[in-house]
């Protein structure tokens, strides 16, 4: 083929990209942003993986690019067969190379991989130069791959490595500023799993630095993870290998109730977990259960801890490395490990090590026993609880409660209704006026809702304020709860737009979080999104969102107006609060979305901390809201 045909079949691929990102990084939006950051990031990754360069930079530059540097062989700068050099092929072919044969342990799985060349089809404009041979060598790219200058020497090197600078092209994208803490989380997430990485960070915008290093990153991980509980113990630390799959895990109890488990299949998170962690999980079971037994626990009775027993309070991070042959993803996002040599391998190095570390470690091993049979006894108690409050509901008065409490709607179609909880009671008392009385139902909270980082399941039936949420709610919690039995589609959250009110909705969330988390996951939990003013000129009367709207609405006022700050949903009367934040044609929610669990154990410490700046940076920055619809921003 020659040059000239090579050239157009590239531009036409690299145009496909810019048609469709969505097929090539999922979305055009923050999240979408940052996968180009991955994408190039993961190269610098692999090559430190495999044993070339333990130092990679990446930078947010003022000139609203991003630039990741790594130390290692630097990409080939010779000629390939089609008669472009290397990096040309690398930077504009789609899917070239696909890590070529970096051979073991390949990265895989959900959106890794598609190849520098769609992060180039996305950017107005790339610069990449690599120190090989003792040259350095530069290549730029412009509108989406189009070469800008080709390959040359521009001057010479002791060093080796790789620098891709790229600025995302903002007619694609629906924001192009980088979030620090999102690519922060990222990068120390990386420096955890690779021992003797470091990986420094640069944001030349908001002047700061981090530098991240572990000797030991696994442990470092947990304890991280742990930062605000007590640890019961030391850090585990285990490892081992079996039929080419390596295993590393550390884990540790906290005196929280929680279980928070994260895991990684060859360096990339698997959200939805998979056979690694099933192994992983039936193995700690077993080894309990073995313990108890052997060192007669139970006096005799004849019952067993259940897995969740095993976990209470337990922080683990688990991470295998796969090899590629072996390799199987499933579910929708691909964050789930099929491998089924997986399980028994972690099942029998957990097992042996686990049981031997509780033989060595007696004083720990009856902290964490002792840990796990309480969750027993109060899981008994609570099912126990429940049977008798199922028995004999009409005695317990708590329909008495409900119904004084809540404003039902009047339809009866489930997946229509929506449930206002709503802060205060005087909101509450406009709300149920204004309301849309067929599809709205409304249950004013009172006071503060309890935090439940730290909260067991028992904690929680205890308290009135969230036993009414669950009872209205219907689709019961924990392991039971079932989206599909709630008695409405869509739970929103309604508080008032101040410190306060931002608090309460914190705290709600970590509740949906931690008990019925299959309701966020099947997108039925939202916020609601009040106006902050409202302006009134020239007898009209409008509803302004933000500082920002605001000043740019004054501008474009001729004449008069009267400015009003709301301070409190309250201060609205039946008829506003609808037309604002309720009426479902005109209202922007806000649709709660965490799919994060790391982020999200780090969230509820940083928010439930006691700092404020803090927390108000990284609700900003990192809590995942995605607006139903744009109406209003
Ligand atoms: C800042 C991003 O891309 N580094 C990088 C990429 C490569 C190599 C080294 C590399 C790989 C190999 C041999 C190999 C890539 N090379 C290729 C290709 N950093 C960044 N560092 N020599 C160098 O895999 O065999 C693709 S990526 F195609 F040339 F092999």
């Amino acid at each position: 083929m020659a040059y000239d045909d090579n050239s157009i079949k590239i531009l036409e691929g690299l145009e496909a990209v810019r048609k469709r990102p969505g097929m090539y990084i999922g979305s055009t939006d923050k999240r979408g942003l940052h996968h180009l950051v991955w994408e190039i990031v993961d190269n610098a990754v692999d090559e430190a993986i495999n044993g070339h360069g333990n130092y990679i930079k990446v930078v947010i530059t003022s000139s609203g690019s991003i630039r990741v540097t790594d130390k290692g062989r630097g990409v080939p700068c010779g000629m390939h067969e089609s008669g472009m050099t290397t990096p040309e092929v690398i930077y504009t072919v789609l899917h070239a190379g696909g890590k070529f044969e970096s051979g073991g342990y390949k990265v895989s799985g959900g959106l890794h991989g598609v190849g520098a060349s769609v992060v180039n089809a996305l950017s107005k404009k790339m610069i990449v130069t690599i120190e090989r041979d003792k040259c350095v060598y530069q290549i730029s790219f412009k509108d989406g791959g189009t070469v800008d200058s080709p390959l040359k020497q521009i001057g010479t090197t002791k060093g080796t490595g790789t620098t891709v600078e790229f600025w995302p092209d903002e007619t694609i994208f629906e924001t192009t500023k980088f979030s620090y803490s999102t690519i922060q989380e990222r990068m120390q997430e990386s420096a955890f799993l690779i021992n003797d990485l470091t990986i420094e960070i640069v944001d030349e915008i908001g002047e700061r630095s981090n530098t991240f290093h572990y000797e030991n990153g696994l442990v470092s991980f947990v304890e991280y993870m742990c930062n605000n509980k007590t640890a019961l113990h030391k850090t585990i630390d285990i490892r081992g290998e079996k039929n080419g799959i390596e295993v590393a895990i550390a884990m540790c109890y906290t005196d929280s109730y929680n279980e928070s488990i994260i895991s990684f299949v060859n360096n990339v998170k698997t959200i939805d977990g998979g056979t690694h962690e099933a192994g992983y999980k039936s193995a700690i079971t077993k080894v309990f259960n073995e313990y108890i037994k052997n060192n007669n626990l139970l006096k005799g009775k004849n019952t067993q801890l259940e897995g969740s027993d095993t976990r209470e309070g337990l922080t683990a991070v688990i991470s295998v490395n796969v090899p590629e042959e072996l390799l199987q993803f499933e579910g929708q996002t691909k964050g789930k490990l099929g491998t089924p040599q997986a399980r028994s391998v972690v099942e029998s190095i957990v097992y042996e090590k686990l049981t031997y570390f509780l033989e060595e470690n007696k004083t720990v091993a009856s902290l964490i026993l002792d840990k796990a049979l309480k969750s027993k006894t109060a899981r008994e108690a609570a099912r126990k609880a429940r049977e008798e409050a199922r028995n004999g509901k009409s005695k317990t008065g708590k329909d008495k409660i409900l119904n004084g409490k809540l404003t039902k709607a009047a339809g009866k179609i489930k997946e229509k209704n929506e449930l206002f909880l709503v802060e205060g009671d005087s909101a509450g008392g406009s709300a149920k006026t204004g309301r849309n009385r067929e599809i709205q139902a409304i249950l004013p909270l009172r006071g503060k809702v309890l935090n439940c980082e730290k909260a067991s399941s028992n904690d929680i039936n205890g308290n009135e304020e969230l036993n009414l949420i669950i009872q209205t709610i219907g689709a019961g919690i924990g392991s039971s709860c079932n989206p599909s039995e709630s008695n409405y589609g869509k739970i929103i959250i309604m508080t008032d737009a101040d410190d306060d009110g931002a608090h309460i909705q914190i705290l709600l969330l970590t509740f949906f979080y931690r008990f019925m988390r299959p309701l966020i996951e099947a997108g039925m939990i939202f916020v609601a999104n009040p106006p902050l003013y409202s302006i009134e000129y020239a007898k009209t009367k409008e509803y302004i969102g933000t500082d920002e709207e605001l000043a740019e609405k004054k501008k474009t006022i001729k004449g008069n107006y009267k400015v009003n700050r709301f301070k409190g949903l309250g201060e609205m009367d039946a008829e506003e609060l609808f037309e604002t934040t309720m009426d479902p044609s005109k209202r922007s929610l806000i649709k709660v979305n965490i799919e994060d669990a790391m982020l999200a154990e780090k969230r509820v410490s940083v928010l439930m901390g006691d700092k404020v700046d803090p927390r108000k940076e990284w609700i900003e920055e990192n809590v995942d809201f995605t607006l139903e619809d744009d109406f209003r921003r």
